[in-house]
């Protein structure tokens, strides 16, 4: 059967003002084929001495004026990158670079199938695969297909699909976490029909798991419970953290149900993502900042621990992407998105010294509290979601032209950059890999030496994508060359360090235990293991940082938080957000839109019909269950108190 891998569907809208500019052929052609130079009377020997001098100075002048123009003319396009890699041979050209990332792929691809075929996890050092439960889940399968789609590596997407359709079956007695069952395997499984120009094969499987992780959103309050049994589809709630999920976990699932209820028309799947986020936003986060985990029984936030690592990250990234799904049709989605920012800039952000590199630390204590500056590799994302949300997925030359661009989308655009040479700071200034640890803590004592130090556990790397993802998003809207120069080096280091070769000069690639040393024999030291999103997103996005053609445009796709490219959409009577936010004064003027001379009109959010459904639920979940009512006393007087000052 030929598959139609949708690669023509995915090359459209190409911004020539970002892609690589071709080297200048056109130097005047008399310096390429006749001087014009020619001695006038060559047997005159002192005309022939202050020739030869003319000679040499003319020379040396035209040498000059070659330089200078090469270097006025080609060096200031936007993208230098080509010119630079002609100037400097070693360098490879991008596309090469792009083929140099599908070779890795499908390195590590090939020994995954030869040793591990079908099982959820690989580790390369042992040549061994492993399921997580009884039966296969299809992780680094389902996870990896739309990456080999989008590289169209054919006979690689076969053999994939095959196993799909005939060995994956997801119903079986086993609990997975609701989070990353939704994000690698729903999302993996949609984004593959969409990339197969519609093969049911995917859609059946992606409507199947669905099915069987519907129990988790069956809590008093709509909030998923972190995990779900796949046979019984009854929801499972955390035994630790007082069962509390995680607020990323909870808050990362809209993208998926959102384009699943598009394609089937089950809107059932609509109102449970939209419920998570009405819930979520009737506890009022100050200045859009949330604590990291979250009760589903209550919907209240558990702990005050905010940051934008790990359990916080993916809360803020679907909060701008389920703006940008529904094709900007929902502006509750940007207000929530753009108080966040702000939030994150008024209370996370710092510099390191000596270099002031822009970091974003964690709040322990939640607002008010101390602040610390650790921060996760996973923050790394936050660089490229800052760009693409200041731009909507335009490049940043045509955002600057629309008349809703303004003074805190440039600040955003800029802050995202900053962000993400500070994460590439991350991989370049460790040695001796020239790869980031999993968490450093920044410098802000000015009397010490390093911008940041790595602790002894926090020392490795588990080829994580935030810093490629970030690049990406940057180069695609800016045509900067030095993202892809940043992201090969990257690369590289990945490349020379993290590949394994076995004995039968078999490659594969692994995670690392420790980013700072060598064995004493100078090989690096490993951690056994290859995770589905080295496929699924670090070697995606490195693939398309080098694209030239824009492969899956920004303008018309969204990437769920595992890099699985969604095409956007618009609403409809039934698939719209449904709910409105009560408006809390004291956050009005911060999210208010500043214009630029000659821009758009303020866009001020007006105070919108309370709907206080939530509540009620709330209200009628705590009287069902009178332990809750009393656990959430404080909780409940809170409620009281805000619904009273609202009356007033
Ligand atoms: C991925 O599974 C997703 O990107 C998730 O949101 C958080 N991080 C891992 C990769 O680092």
């Amino acid at each position: 059967m030929s598959l139609n891998f949708g690669i023509s569907n995915i090359s459209k809208g190409n911004h020539d003002s970002y892609k690589d500019k071709p080297v200048s052929k056109s130097l005047p052609l008399y310096y390429k084929d006749k001087s014009p130079f020619h001695p006038r009377n060559p047997h005159s020997k002192r005309k022939q001495k202050v020739f030869m001098l003319l000679k040499g100075f003319i020379y040396s002048l035209g040498l000059y004026i070659v330089y200078y123009l090469a270097r006025n003319h080609l060096f200031s396009s936007s993208d230098s990158s080509h010119v630079f890699q002609i100037f400097n041979s070693g360098t490879p050209s991008w596309k090469t670079a792009q083929s140099e990332v599908r070779q890795a792929m499908l390195e590590s691809w090939h020994s995954y199938e030869k040793y591990a075929w079908g099982y959820d996890v690989y580790h390369p050092i042992k040549e061994q695969g492993e399921n997580m439960g009884p039966q296969p889940l299809g992780w680094m399968i389902v996870d990896s297909i739309d990456t080999l789609m989008i590289m169209d590596c054919k006979e690689e997407v076969e053999r994939a699909r095959k196993w799909i359709k005939d060995d994956l079956d997801y119903k079986f007695d086993y609990a997975v976490n609701t989070f990353e069952t939704t994000i690698r395997m729903l999302g993996g499984l949609l984004s593959a029909f969409h990339l197969s120009g519609n093969d049911d094969v995917y859609l059946d499987k992606a409507v199947g798991l669905a099915n069987s992780l519907h129990g988790v959103y069956d809590s008093a309050t709509g909030i998923p419970y972190s995990s779900v049994n796949l046979k019984s589809g009854v929801g499972i709630k955390n035994h630790m953290d007082g069962g509390a999920s995680s607020t990323a976990e909870a808050a990362t699932v809209q993208l998926e149900l959102k384009y699943l209820a598009k394609l089937t028309g089950e809107v059932n799947w609509w109102e449970k993502a939209e419920k998570v986020m009405q819930v979520l936003e009737a506890n009022k986060p100050q200045d859009g900042l949330v604590p990291i985990y979250v009760n589903p029984d209550t919907g209240k936030y558990q702990g005050n621990l905010i940051r934008l690592g790990s359990r916080g990250d993916s809360y803020y990234e679907y909060l701008l992407k389920q703006y940008l799904q529904t094709s900007e049709e929902e502006p509750l989605y940007y207000d929530l998105y753009r108080e966040s920012v702000e939030g994150v800039k008024n209370r996370l952000v710092r510099k390191s010294f000596p270099n002031e590199l822009t970091f974003i630390g964690e709040l322990d204590k939640g607002i008010g509290g101390p602040f610390s500056p650790k921060m996760d590799h996973l923050v790394c994302f936050y660089g490229g979601l800052l760009a693409v949300g200041a731009t909507n997925g335009l490049s940043l030359d045509e955002a600057k032209q629309q008349k809703w661009w303004n003074e805190e989308r440039a600040s955003d655009f800029k802050f995202g950059e900053e962000l993400t040479y500070t994460c590439y700071k991350m991989y370049h200034d460790v040695a001796p890999t020239g790869l980031s640890p999993e968490i450093v803590v920044f410098n802000e004592d000015t009397t010490k030496e390093h911008d940041f130090k790595i602790k002894p556990l926090d020392r490795h790397n588990l080829q994580r994508p935030e810093t490629v993802e970030s690049l990406f998003y940057l180069y695609r809207l800016t045509g900067d060359a030095k993202y892809r120069r940043w992201g090969y080096e990257i690369f590289q280091n990945f490349v020379k360090y993290t590949k394994v070769v076995n004995k039968h000069g078999e490659v594969s690639f692994a995670s690392l235990s420790d980013v700072t040393s060598l064995n004493s024999d100078g090989s690096p030291k490993y951690k056994d293991n290859t995770e589905s999103f080295w496929f699924a997103e670090t070697l995606k996005y490195l693939y398309l940082l080098f694209d030239d053609e824009n492969k899956l445009p920004l303008t018309e796709y969204v990437f769920n938080t595992e890099a699985h490219p969604f095409p956007k959409f618009h609403t409809n009577d039934h698939l719209k957000t449904g709910w409105r936010r009560k408006i809390d004064e004291s956050v009005k003027p911060k999210i208010r839109e500043k214009p630029v001379k000659g821009g758009a009109k303020p866009q001020i959010p007006q105070a919108q019909p309370v709907d206080d459904s939530i509540e009620k639920e709330v209200e009628s979940a705590l009287k069902e269950n009178p332990k809750l009512a009393k656990d959430d006393k404080e909780g409940k007087k809170k409620k009281l108190n805000e619904l009273v000052k609202e009356m007033e």
